[in-house]
């Protein structure tokens, strides 16, 4: 096998304390199952990994504030995220939990490997208490005003300017969970050297040439300002037990969230190969061999750990390789029309909720439309009027046009099948020169993440097989000239099944529908394919609407 025929492909693993909106989705999530289906149907052999982060405050502060166990909590939103991704037809292989068993436990080993090797170091430290709750406050546990940009921010990281914090060091702190002042106590936790690392990890991110350029700047620009080593551990109940038992230090304390979750990844690998009948141990053979790319798809604000923690935890336990790419999205704000653009707030109502959108709409004119804004090198703005607009002019009025009016047509005149070309006609040669070539050209822009220009040279298609139709027109044609009509249908047919392919790793559920008009085979549906034209006499199903307008 070649170095790029199976690929290791990772979505951000979502909190499990709250539901998925529009944001979420464009940022990572579609991405991802863009890039898998499309690998997938190249024949490469894909591995697509996700599953619900469980741990960390973001879990503990929902159960509190809801009542319940954090445990409840997870699962609870484990189910709802499960169904918000199979509604949108976003399809890993694996939807994972990191409180598993399975995952404490690799953890524990990933941190054991870590500490033999001398990157971890315990030490005594000051850190914010709240003392009417009785607790430690770590990360989200408070809130203040971050030291770098002004703005507000939480206790491990500030999302206006990305940076990671130090509570200790926000300006005017305050407990998220009572709103009082917190007192500084003292207590132990151990601390990862990343420092050490500093050295290897701008030698390995300087030469990664296709990586995208804010990524990379924005991890390099870390570097420069140096790194710090940062506590992995936190006196918490919830999460994966520091696995030091002579330690009494150790005793009621877990690691960090930011710890364990990216190895949630290979915990997950482990549980898929599980699955499917392979040993635990077999995920070695994608996490540890360098034939098979890496590739981490992300929203901006989890770069700083993609880019720098995770790779240095893995340099750190000696046995893995590097991630291939980090592949980030900026933010997807929200605008409602006559209104300014501003960031997705479920207090503010700025939210599109999946499960709420997919009540009544459909997933294929969504999963378009954030491919169209894809954030890939700024924000973007989610307007639910172009939505609309889109849905009506691009995807029924020219993508669902173009593929109902040939079928009907090729019902009505060619007997529903597929017509032996007629004569030669230049123009029908030069539609053909473009389709031998499209689905290559379409696969480069795929396998450089540029998704949205990818998407555009498919609608670019349909456009084309619409002018196609109405230059030959193909209802004189029948009159005037039947072998340049044949010549015609079977040129336009060539382009619906070549939409029908080519279409599937944007939306699924439309190429499904199409490939099912022209009776493609799975066998038949492989990338490769959309540059041959069908055979004639094939028999073609009746076309029905693709897509409903939006009003
Ligand atoms: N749970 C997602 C977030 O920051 C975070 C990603 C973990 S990926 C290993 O919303
Ligand atoms: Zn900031």
């Amino acid at each position: 096998m070649g170095p790029h025929d199976r690929v290791l492909i990772t979505a951000a693993l979502p909190y499990a304390n709250g539901n998925l909106h529009v944001g979420h989705i464009g940022g990572s999530y579609l991405p991802a199952d863009t890039y898998a289906r499309y690998c997938r149907s190249a024949g490469r052999e894909v591995l697509f990994i996700c599953g619900s982060d469980d741990h960390g405050v973001p879990a503990t502060l929902t159960a509190r504030t809801e009542g319940c166990t954090p445990r409840e909590v997870v699962t609870r939103y484990h189910e709802a995220q499960v169904k918000d991704f199979q509604g949108l037809g976003i399809r890993f292989d694996i939807y994972g939990s990191t409180s598993s068993p399975q995952h404490a436990a690799a953890s524990q080993e990933f941190f054991l490997r870590v500490h033999r090797n001398g990157f971890l170091e315990k030490r005594r430290t000051k850190q914010l208490y709240d003392a009417q709750a009785g607790i430690f406050l770590p990360d989200r546990y408070v809130t203040g005003t971050c030291p770098f940009c002004g703005q507000s921010a939480l206790g491990d990281q500030c999302e206006h300017c990305g940076k990671d914090q130090d509570a200790l060091e926000l300006i005017a702190p305050r407990s998220a969970i009572t709103g009082s002042v917190p007192q500084v106590r003292e207590t132990t936790h151990w601390y990862f050297r990343q420092d050490l690392l500093e050295g290897k990890l701008r030698e390995w991110l300087a030469a990664k040439e296709s990586w995208r350029a804010p990524v990379q700047n924005f991890a390099l620009g870390m570097l420069k300002q140096g790194l710090k080593s940062r506590a992995i551990t936190r006196d918490l109940s919830w999460g994966v037990p520091v696995p030091l038992p002579e330690d009494p230090d150790a005793e009621g304390k877990v690691l960090y969230v930011w710890f364990d979750a990216p190895i949630g990844y290979v915990t997950f690998t482990a549980d898929l190969l599980e699955e499917r009948g392979q040993a635990r141990e077999r995920y070695a053979d994608w996490w540890k061999n360098p034939e098979v790319p890496i590739y981490h798809f992300i929203g901006e604000d989890n770069i700083v750990f993609h880019a720098l923690m995770w790779p240095a935890m893995l340099m750190a336990e000696g046995t893995f390789q590097l991630p291939a790419n980090v592949v980030a999205n900026c933010f997807v704000n929200f605008q409602f029309p006559g209104h300014d653009e501003e960031k997705m707030s479920k207090s503010r109502g700025t939210a599109v909720w999946i499960h709420e959108y997919l009540r009544d709409g459909d997933p294929d004119p969504l999963r378009y439309y954030l491919t169209f804004i894809a954030p890939e090198a700024q924000r973007t703005a989610f307007k639910p009027d172009d939505l609309a607009r889109r849905t009506n002019d691009e995807l029924v009025g020219t993508f669902g046009n173009f593929i109902h009016r040939t079928l009907t047509f090729a019902a009505r005149y060619f007997d529903g099948k597929v017509p032996e070309p007629g004569i030669p006609v230049a123009e029908a040669e030069e539609v053909q020169t473009h389709l031998k070539a499209l689905p290559r050209l379409v696969g480069v822009e795929l396998d450089a993440f540029r998704l949205k220009s990818a998407m555009g040279m498919v609608m670019d298609l349909a456009r084309m097989g619409n002018r196609f139709f109405d230059y030959q027109a193909p209802w004189k044609q029948r009159k005037e000239d039947p072998a340049r009509c044949a010549t015609t249908l079977h040129t336009c047919l060539h382009i619906v099944k070549a939409l029908a392919i080519l279409s599937e790793p944007f939306m699924p559920f439309t190429s499904e529908k199409a490939a099912g008009f022209l009776g493609l085979s799975a066998g038949e549906r492989g990338w490769a394919a959309a540059a041959t034209p069908l055979e004639a006499g094939r028999p073609l199903g009746a076309a029905e609407p693709l897509f409903r307008k939006i009003e």
